[in-house]
């Protein structure tokens, strides 16, 4: 093993190993054990039988979960024409003319990433979206794309899941090879909350169009176009997907005393858009602030002025935007984004479903099976339960959301957050002060991650009972959030208007802030050499789309690998043992591979000994298995 280490070690063949390689290599004495994928599933479950998964806070014992029934489909048929299809065979420039010409409203679901995402804090997992990808592909060829990738779906897989985002994306790619798939792409922050070099920004676009992501959904935190052009040009030149840049959309256009976010703010921003070469262009309406009537104006303006179709994403946090839909549709948008029913609604999409049967009649009716994608509901109702522990309260719409303008994403968020630092019991005054954070900064655009600054100054403010005056009186004397201190010295970009100079200059204190592009300050990366030292560090990686995670996250990557020594992919745990650990006797089914599966019952749960040590015992494909696990609490 050791030997091995040494001759297969990057340093070691590049014939530049010295005396000290060995000494100053302490990797190279990582003999792993090899341990099968049994019997790493089994340390995986014998650790949360007896410690809990940590992410679940409160578990719900009486609990009995029902099975989600996938709708059938054939596995054998091919699969039938859809929008990839379509891409490949007309080239982008055609293909958008398609979009553009199609009289019906077309649609892209939002279900398996930015659905979950915002009701269920982005914890589902990927055997729960694979279940039903090949089905639905084949069952719902005629939508526009499928919402799969990015925003918090990248941090949250590999952080709470210990899962590779890429072996997910993967995955849906091969499962659904006739639809397109897109992701989110928060420009220069990429899938994360602080800016990169551009060259690491246009490697990570690349990688995950040849992973398999067909459009790419940019937007800049900031409304910032300056800050877009880096990712918007990468996917143009370095790719054949489609480039859809998008406007945030806060505030209310049609109020009377609205400065800022005016009509004519987004038009200009989306002939900027069009100008810098968007094949598409995306409304994100991240918090759901976009009205009937102003979706009426926003969208017949916009298409005046841009040549490019024009693609609505909304949250119906408030409960109308079936209506915004409506309307937007009358005015001509040509694609609108839902969830699934059962993951729609609240800070999540519009219900698809429902939107289908609302459309039934209507000129632009595009027609969908609504039985097939009931069945579909069904299966996510079920699943849902799983996730029990990551819901976030909410019970009704709740028009608040046009005061406070917290982002649906961040909702689902904020209340694990507050819980954690021990404001679980002042949500009502952190989400008051979400709207005063926001006042102080200026008022300014707020989705990752400069939703996140809000977030983060809201809970500082509320942890310390500080009021908009003491921020500004007192501002000399406080130790800001890390976060704060970046957005002011313009590490997120320039907000529109500019910096308040006040608060800036309280928060900053001595240091001074840079008014060009953060990336513009950040050493483009060596790729070789890095790589290679990634390599060294983890060697049992996949590859280079494991550093690219590493990149992103690095203290989240070594964690993730980590687990992953120890227990193996876990992805293939089944999702309620995943989070509850077996009762005893209980029985599940795990595939170790493809087409090999195990049977592996609970048996026993011994006390624990004078070490602390408790013995799992198991019944692995009929035989006894016994597991040690020292019990934590
Ligand atoms: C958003 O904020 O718009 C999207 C959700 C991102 C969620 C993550 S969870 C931890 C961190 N805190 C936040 O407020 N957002 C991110
Ligand atoms: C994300 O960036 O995660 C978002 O969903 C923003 O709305
Ligand atoms: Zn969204």
């Amino acid at each position: 093993g050791f030997l091995l280490n040494v001759i297969s070690h990057p340093i070691f063949q590049r014939g530049e190993a010295r005396v000290s390689f060995i000494e100053n290599h302490p990797e190279l004495f990582n003999l792993r054990q090899p341990q099968d994928r049994s019997t790493r599933a089994l340390n995986y479950l014998a650790d949360v039988i007896v410690n809990g998964n940590p992410e679940v806070k409160k578990k719900d014992d009486s609990k009995i979960f029902r099975t989600p029934v996938v709708p059938p489909y054939d596995i054998f048929s091919s699969y039938p024409k859809g929008s990839r299809d379509r891409l490949k065979e007309m080239g982008r420039d055609s293909f958008v003319n398609w979009v553009k010409e199609q009289k019906c409203v077309l649609y892209t679901d939002t279900t398996f990433r930015d659905g979950h995402q915002s009701l269920l804090a982005t914890r589902v997992r990927t055997q729960d979206l694979q279940k039903v990808a090949e089905g639905f592909a084949k069952n719902h060829p005629e939508l526009f794309s499928m919402e799969v990738w990015g925003g918090a779906t990248f941090d949250v897989a590999m952080r709470f899941l210990y899962e590779s985002p890429w072996k997910r994306l993967a995955a849906l790619r091969e499962a659904m090879p006739n639809m397109l798939l897109q992701m989110l792409f928060r420009g220069s922050n990429a899938v994360g909350y602080s800016a990169y070099p551009d060259n690491l920004i246009e490697k990570f676009v690349e990688q995950s169009w040849e992973t398999g992501i067909d459009v790419f959904r940019i937007f800049d935190s900031l409304n910032w176009v300056k800050a877009m052009k880096v990712s918007i040009r990468a996917v143009r030149e370095r790719t054949d997907a489609l480039c859809e840049a998008a406007i945030c959309y806060t505030g209310d256009l049609l109020a009377p005393d609205q400065k800022k976010y005016t009509l004519q703010y987004y038009l200009d921003m989306a002939r900027q858009l069009e100008d810098e070469g968007a094949h598409l262009l995306a409304i994100k309406d991240m918090a759901g602030l976009l009205k009937p009537l102003a979706a009426d104006v926003l969208v017949r303006e916009l298409k005046q002025v841009v040549s490019i179709p024009v693609h609505l994403h909304t949250h119906d946090t408030a409960g109308i935007q079936a209506a915004t839909y409506l309307k937007a549709i009358d005015a001509g948008v040509d694609i609108v984004d839902c969830a699934l029913g059962a993951l729609s609604g609240l800070t999540s999409q519009p219900n698809f479903n429902s939107v289908v049967a609302m459309m039934q009649g209507h000129e632009r009716e595009c027609p969908i099976d609504l039985h097939s994608l009931n069945a579909y509901s069904n299966y996510w109702e079920d699943v849902r339960e799983y996730y029990y522990p990551f819901e976030s309260g909410m019970k009704a719409g709740s028009a608040e959301v046009y005061e406070n303008e917290i982002p649906g994403g961040q909702y689902s968020n904020l209340k694990p957050q507050a819980i954690a630092t021990g404001l679980g019991d002042k949500f009502e005054t952190l989400k008051r002060n979400y709207v005063i954070a926001n006042q102080l900064f200026g008022d300014i655009v707020k989705v990752t991650p400069s939703s996140k600054v809000v977030g983060d100054m809201a809970i500082f403010m509320t942890a310390n009972n500080l009021t908009a005056d003491d921020v500004r009186e007192r501002g000399e004397s406080l130790a800001f959030p890390e976060s704060v201190k970046g957005f002011f010295k313009g590490e997120l970009g320039q907000p529109v208007g500019g910096f308040p100079e006040d608060i800036q200059q309280v928060v900053l204190k001595d240091e001074k802030p840079i008014t060009g592009r953060p990336n513009e300050h950040l050493k483009p990366i060596d790729f070789d050499a890095d790589f290679t030292a990634f390599k060294t560090k983890y060697p049992q990686n996949d590859g280079f789309v494991d550093y690219l995670s590493y990149q992103m996250y690095p203290k989240v990557y070594d964690e993730y690998y980590k687990a992953n020594q120890q227990y193996g992919d876990v992805s293939i745990i089944p999702t309620p043992a995943f989070f509850y650990g077996l009762k005893e006797n209980e029985e599940i089914l795990i595939e170790i591979e493809e087409g090999k599966r195990i049977l592996v019952r609970l048996l026993f749960k011994s006390e624990p000994d004078e070490f602390g040590m408790r013995t799992i015992t198991f019944e692995l494909n009929g035989q006894s298995r016994q597991v040690q696990v020292r019990d934590k609490s």
